[in-house]
């Protein structure tokens, strides 16, 4: 394979890298691969030996230390990638909610989704080649994938606030280069931000300015308009407590908060000043410790939220007046929005599909209260936001929204030329109708599930509705539950079906665990491999917390005896 180069030799004998304008990333281009180039810059990124790593639910996530091969790697699959879809790629640098010292990286698809299944299989397959390897893999990959390697390749990179980001995204960026693709790099972004760009720039701006200002002003005017005649204008109404897990939500958002300062008064905590990333506070701590994060003063009744490291991710909460502490997650979140989009619906006499999509986490009680009370269809799907945006894409109005706060909402395009329509067609309470919905098509980012416009979707319907964050609240009550973790030999012996909320293998789980349910009331629990951990997660509900607790305990024993539990069982309380 030694000095092979795919489809066309170097011009002029001359690899681009020696050209003046390369280091700017704007050199001349060789839409072939100089594979001798590569060999060479990957010795310099070298792959720890014996390290697998596997694409997971979202990218590779580990030590920042072992990711130096992989960020290179994914260089360059992302510019292979381009060139086979002819469109421009993403590359974000974030290990979301995890610790300040992990790191990771995702691709991002030409329509602003996650990188398709089949690539996430090359990318596993690229990041764990030896040395010796990598120009086989890759020329595997495009082979496989029919990539045109005489295509040119653009790539668009983001990266979080962690201390390893940058040199990291450097590692991307050496990887793009060096296999002839051309670059630009946003350098620090939110994660859905990052989408948007990919998005906007492979629609030819259609979807918005591919600029962080662009960003901005495309929100802030959707959520200005959407907000004019909102019904709530007291200061109590207007202020919301954000917390910014001391992550890039903080930096993008005091740089967002001038655009709409109006309508909505935010107080930022968790800046990154001072605090660790993720430690102690954002999303995914309140979320699982269902506790107030640290560093944020909370009055009773006021109105706080949460994101996490990367700002993909929103959950909000209060204490009440006696000082119990409430959470409302991605379920709750769904519901406020499908009630609002229902309504709206409705007064413009417009029958466009609704659905919503949840998944085995969704807490009973929303989609009894989705289902029933609000008779919109939900459906369920593995865990991940790919399989969630999936299915959304199926409706005219997909709302999809994670328990743990990843969510969004996609609209047709047939049901966006309609609404478009209506709002110029109808006058006066219908017209008005049509064009919150417009504005709201234009709040949502469609790409990814995101924090900041999430945030400023709910802000709006809240002060739309005249809604309190005690009656949101008041939608419905969640059933208490329980999640735990396991730890077994091997998470793959655990197989699932229905959407994961049966277990297929090993044999006998899924019997032991109806036969637990059946112990309590209105209970349901199951088991699943995480995908971004080496642990099997239990989710347990019941009526009561007790029950739940003691369910979750109950399903835990039965994975760690049926499944290959390590260490010590798994005690109650725990
Ligand atoms: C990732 C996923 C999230 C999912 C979580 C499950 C994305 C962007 N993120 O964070 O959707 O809920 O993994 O983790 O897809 P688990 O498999 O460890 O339970
Ligand atoms: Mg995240």
């Amino acid at each position: 394979m030694e000095g092979k180069v795919l489809h066309r030799p170097k011009v002029d004998g001359l690899c681009w890298r020696c050209s003046p304008t390369a280091a700017a990333g704007g050199g001349p281009h060789l839409p072939d691969m100089d594979l001798d180039a590569v060999t060479k810059h990957s010795a310099l990124h070298a792959k720890p030996s014996g390290l697998i790593l596997q694409y997971g639910t979202a990218g590779f996530r580990t030590k920042a230390e072992h990711l130096d091969h992989v960020m290179f790697r994914m260089g360059l699959l992302a510019v292979l990638r381009s060139k086979q879809t002819k469109s421009t790629i993403g590359v974000m640098v974030t290990a979301s909610h995890n610790p300040e010292e992990d790191n990771g990286v995702k691709l991002v698809d030409p329509l602003g989704e996650m990188l398709a299944p089949s690539w996430e299989e090359h990318a596993t397959c690229l990041a764990n080649a030896e040395e010796q390897d990598v120009q086989r893999v890759l020329l595997d990959i495009s082979e496989k994938a029919a990539v045109d390697l005489q295509q040119d390749a653009f790539v668009v990179i983001g990266r979080d606030t962690r201390p390893s980001s940058e040199k990291l995204s450097q590692s991307v960026i050496d990887g793009i280069t060096v296999s002839g693709g051309q670059f630009h790099d946003y350098g620090l972004l939110t994660t859905p931000q990052l989408h948007y760009m990919v998005y906007c720039r492979n629609t030819q701006g259609q979807y918005g300015k591919a600029t962080t200002e662009g960003y901005y002003q495309k929100l802030s005017k959707a959520f200005v308009e959407l907000t004019k005649q909102a019904f709530c204008s007291g200061d109590e109404c207007l202020l919301l407590k954000v917390d910014c897990a001391n992550g890039i939500g903080a930096l993008k958002l005091r740089e967002m908060k001038n655009y709409f300062s109006q309508g909505l008064s935010i107080q930022l905590f968790n800046v990154g000043t001072t605090g660790k990333l993720n430690h102690l506070c954002g999303a995914d701590f309140v979320k699982s410790h269902q506790k107030p994060p640290q560093g944020i003063e909370m009055k009773p009744n006021e109105r706080c939220c949460s994101f996490d490291g990367d700002a993909d991710r929103i959950i909000y909460y209060y204490y009440d007046a006696d000082g119990h502490f409430h959470l409302i997650d991605g379920d709750k979140i769904a519901t406020l929005i499908s009630s609002f989009l229902k309504e709206l619906l409705l007064e413009i006499g417009e029958s466009l599909n609704i659905g919503v999509v949840q998944t085995a986490y969704a807490n009973g009680s929303s989609t009894r209260y989705l289902e029933d009370v609000m008779k919109v269809p939900v459906y369920c799907t593995k865990t991940g936001v790919k399989h969630l945006h999936h299915k959304a894409q199926e409706f005219d109005i997909g709302i999809y929204f994670e328990a743990n706060g990843h969510g969004t909402v996609l609209f047709s395009k047939t049901a966006e030329m309609k609404i478009k329509q209506l709002a110029e067609e109808l006058e006066d309470k219908k017209r008005k109708a049509a064009k919150m919905l417009e504005n709201i098509i234009d709040l949502f980012n469609q790409a990814a599930g995101d924090a900041i416009s999430d945030m400023l979707v709910i802000e709006a319907i809240l002060a739309l509705k005249g809604l309190t964050i005690q009656q949101w609240d008041a939608l419905y009550t969640d059933l208490p539950n329980r999640q735990l973790k396991v730890k077994v030999a091997d998470r793959q012996v655990i197989s699932t079906t229905d959407a994961e909320r049966k277990a297929v293998t090993p044999p006998g789980l899924q019997e032991a665990i109806d036969d637990l349910v059946k112990k309590y009331k209105l209970s349901r629990a199951f088991v699943r491999p995480s995908g971004t951990e080496d642990i099997v997660r239990v989710y347990a509900e019941a009526d009561s917390q007790e029950s739940a607790d003691s369910l979750a305990h109950e399903v835990s024993l039965a994975v760690f005896q049926l499944a290959g539990g390590v260490g010590e069982s798994p005690q109650p309380g725990l």
